[in-house]
């Protein structure tokens, strides 16, 4: 059976960032203990989304952390991530998990109790629920209220991660909702320090027992 830790999961994004140092600011966020890791790519053609993963993937393998693709199924199987992560306008969940098959992870994005047990019943294996307060990594998202994300992960007996705008100094507010780990982009990507920054948020969120 397919096992991953939620609690810190890194979402990346290396827009502005030359790969060789996107590729060490991934690195940081590893040695700072991500648990699992996105890549998550808008602008680049398959053949450098490939290629780029390999590289992702291989520094993951060494820390034993997860590889998740953002949106594409065919990237996913082409490196043999282990996951893929679907969003509303990208692959139905039951599509996603048919072609990965029951051995990869497949996460998707809910922002209302029935879109998320949907997701859980066409086999969900967690979901990433927000954007909890605004964000600069993706224009076109919509808030998701912190009561909608404590119904989600009542209703649905899947983890559940907090994400959208999250970082070490406003986490507080997920205090006693039973997420199951927070899902970050620049609080670690444009961090001075990666590793540091990815520490800091895992030390946080324990010391208020989020996750
Ligand atoms: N989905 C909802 S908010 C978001 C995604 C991919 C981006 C979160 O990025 P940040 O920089 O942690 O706010
Ligand atoms: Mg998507």
């Amino acid at each position: 059976m397919k096992k991953f830790d939620t609690t810190l999961y890194f979402i990346t994004d290396s827009t502005g960032f030359e790969e060789a140092e996107f590729l060490r600011r991934v690195e940081e966020a590893l040695k700072g203990g991500a648990t699992i890791l996105q890549l998550r790519e808008k602008n680049k053609s398959t053949s450098e989304y490939i290629a780029i993963a390999e590289k992702v993937h291989t520094l993951t393998k060494k820390y034993n952390v997860p590889l998740i693709i953002d949106d594409r199924v065919d990237v996913a199987l082409a490196i043999d991530a282990e996951g893929v992560h679907v969003g509303a306008s990208d692959m139905p969940v039951s599509l996603a998990r048919k072609l990965m098959g029951e051995d990869k992870i497949v996460g998707a994005t809910a922002k209302t109790v029935p879109w998320a047990k949907d997701a859980y019943e066409q086999g969900a294996d967690y979901l990433g629920v927000g954007a909890i307060y605004p964000t600069t990594t993706k224009v076109k998202t919509v808030l998701t209220s912190t009561d909608t994300l404590n119904d989600i992960c009542k209703t649905v007996p899947i983890p559940v991660n907090a994400i959208g705008g999250l970082n070490k100094g406003n986490i507080d507010v997920l205090k006693g909702i039973p997420i199951a780990g927070i899902c970050v982009v620049s609080a670690i990507m444009k961090a001075e320090s990666p590793r540091q920054a990815t520490y800091e948020l895992i030390q946080r969120a324990k010391e208020l027992e989020i996750c």
